[in-house]
């Protein structure tokens, strides 16, 4: 990359203005600092730009995910359903940009296509794909943990005459599938959204299921006028019982503090009767080890899969949708209507796990089981998540070192948040954080504020730089570790491994720890005059 003499010199470069580029950008503003965000879109909104494929909605009700950094904010914004449509979380992006005068200091439609760390100057120097560049004395990657679209290298997949979507990337004109057959390949979170909205307009749907999904019951509606009252009149005591909680929300229902083994099956099929009827995660809290003991997994587990039995008709299809794998090792999707679309009689799934898909035809695919025949291709096949953004920068370190090398063997750093090597970088929501087990507002908002606070730190002490040393950067990785071993996560093939990508090193990427005891830890550092760090 060459150094371009023209860069314009910022205090912070953030990149993504999706909900963690658009906080940072407003509380470095707060700060005084002069700071920008560069968006690869052409608009605000990140996830909830992209992802617009039928039936894309958040999983955390809308009341709680969403920001609580401004009281006016949470007041005079009013959610239209309990867990919120793609379309109105876009508004609020955009609501949010507009209401605190962040446009004029974010760049849309501006790539990123690398980022090398000056030594002598101590800034990053930052270039855009179209040659524009900029000298910032700190970079703040905002660009999400689930951003880079998994396209699996599908044999004979161009020669595939239809059209080919992918729910993370889908089109932004209306995708009519009326009289069309489609095929959709994956069953994750985004494929349990979609495919009964598919379902209602396609001639006929074939679904292509890798690893049976288990779905919880969204029980979406309108929202409750009264909850939301009741919320509004103490939103700040809403928001601070939340941020208590092992992920973040759910502070209206807790755990059940007791543990599957310890009650009676009628005491246990009752409380996870009950969950099932209030929907979305409360499942998992229907115990309190459901994650953490196999044996109490397998109990919630076989919950679903009778679930589904009673569901499903087709007693053969009910026993292919049944997952035989732990609860909540791959994150549990929240459905509306999912296991009932495969009672419909356009629809058709076709196992292929044991007969994979071979190669793409021109008119469909050909499978161990034969060919399958339809017109148009959704994938569904997820994302090289946590660290797939960074990676595919040509993002450089001290003595050049490319992020690609530091990271071969997978992601390390320091409170989730900084790289050693990486001086003044600042990764949100990303690898050995809680953020993928937490409402990812939630963790949004305490990364902000602890990188905030720690340039504030800085500045008092007239310090230019701030950097994890390898030392707590190899201790965070055995506390990362030592985590997902007191759980049931280490049991499964998930995107938290990096095992959804063929040849990602294994590596169990989130910390597995609970946000309080997380948000403590980041605090405590700083209590201790950010020890773990050299500052400079
Ligand atoms: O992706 P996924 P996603 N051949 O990785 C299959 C968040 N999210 O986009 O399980 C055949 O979960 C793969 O099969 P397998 C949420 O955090 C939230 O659905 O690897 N199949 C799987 O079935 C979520 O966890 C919401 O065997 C292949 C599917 O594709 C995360 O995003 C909504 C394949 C991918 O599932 C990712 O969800 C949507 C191949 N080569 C997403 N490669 C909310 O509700 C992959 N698959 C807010």
């Amino acid at each position: 990359m060459k150094h371009a003499a023209a860069a314009t010199a910022v205090d912070m470069l953030i990149v993504g203005a999706g909900f963690a580029g658009l906080y940072m950008l407003h509380k470095a503003r707060r700060m005084g600092l002069d700071a920008l965000v560069v968006e690869a879109a052409p608009s605000v909104g990140g996830t909830w730009y992209h992802n617009r494929y039928p039936g894309a909605r958040v999983d955390i009700q809308s009341m709680e995910y969403s920001f609580s950094f401004d009281e006016t904010l949470q007041q005079e914004w009013k959610w239209s359903e309990r867990y919120a449509p793609q379309a109105e979380l876009l508004r609020y992006a955009n609501h949010v940009a507009d209401r605190f005068g962040l446009r004029d200091g974010i760049h849309l439609s501006t790539r990123i296509a690398g980022a090398h760390f000056d030594e002598a100057a101590r800034r990053w120097t930052v270039r855009t794909e179209s040659g524009q560049s900029w000298s910032a004395r700190f970079l703040v990657m905002a660009s999400g943990p689930l951003s880079s679209p998994n396209l699996p290298d599908f044999a004979g997949l161009k020669e595939f005459a239809g059209p080919v979507y992918h729910t993370a990337d889908w089109p932004h004109e209306p995708v009519d599938f009326s009289g069309l057959r489609v095929g959709i390949v994956g069953t994750g979170s985004s494929a349990v959204q979609a495919i009964p909205q598919i379902a209602q307009q396609a001639r006929e749907l074939t679904v292509f299921q890798r690893t049976a999904a288990y779905a919880a019951p969204a029980h979406n509606g309108p929202l409750d006028q009264e909850f939301e009252a009741r919320i509004k009149a103490d939103y700040a005591g809403f928001r601070a019982r939340n941020r208590r909680m092992h992920g973040g929300f759910g502070s209206a229902l807790p755990p059940n503090p007791v543990s599957a083994l310890a009650v009676s099956a009628e005491a246990r099929e009752a409380a996870f009767e009950q969950r099932w009827k209030i929907g979305g995660f409360a499942l998992l809290g229907a115990f309190n080890d459901l994650l953490l003991n196999e044996q109490s997994n397998a109990l919630a587990a076989q919950f679903v899969r009778d679930k589904i039995r009673a569901i499903v008709k087709d007693p053969e299809t009910a026993r292919r949708l049944s997952p035989t794998h732990t609860i909540g090792c791959k994150r549990l999707c929240v459905d509306s209507g999912y296991y009932d679309t495969f009672n419909r009689p356009n629809v058709r799934l076709v196992d292929i796990s044991r007969q994979p898909i071979e190669r793409f035809t021109a008119s469909g695919l050909q499978s161990g089981a034969g060919h399958f025949e339809f017109d148009a291709l959704v994938l569904a096949t997820g994302f090289d998540a946590m660290t797939g953004t960074l990676m595919r920068l040509d993002l450089r370190g001290r003595g050049g070192l490319p992020i690609k090398e530091k990271w071969h063997a997978g992601p390390l750093n320091y409170l989730g948040l900084t790289i050693a090597g990486f001086p003044n970088l600042f990764n949100i929501a990303g690898p050995g954080s809680t953020s993928a087990f937490t409402n990812v507002v939630v963790a949004i908002e305490q990364h902000v504020d602890w990188i905030a606070d720690c340039i504030a730190h800085l500045d008092a002490h007239g310090l230019a730089t701030v950097e994890a040393t390898e030392s707590a950067e190899a201790a965070w990785a055995e506390h990362v570790n030592a985590a997902a071993r007191r759980t049931v996560f280490l049991s499964c093939n998930s995107w938290y491994l990096g095992a959804n990508i063929p040849g990602k090193p294994r590596m169990f990427m989130p910390l597995a720890g609970g946000f309080p005891q997380y948000a403590e830890r980041c605090a405590q550092v700083a209590r201790n005059g950010y020890e773990g760090f050299v500052l400079a």
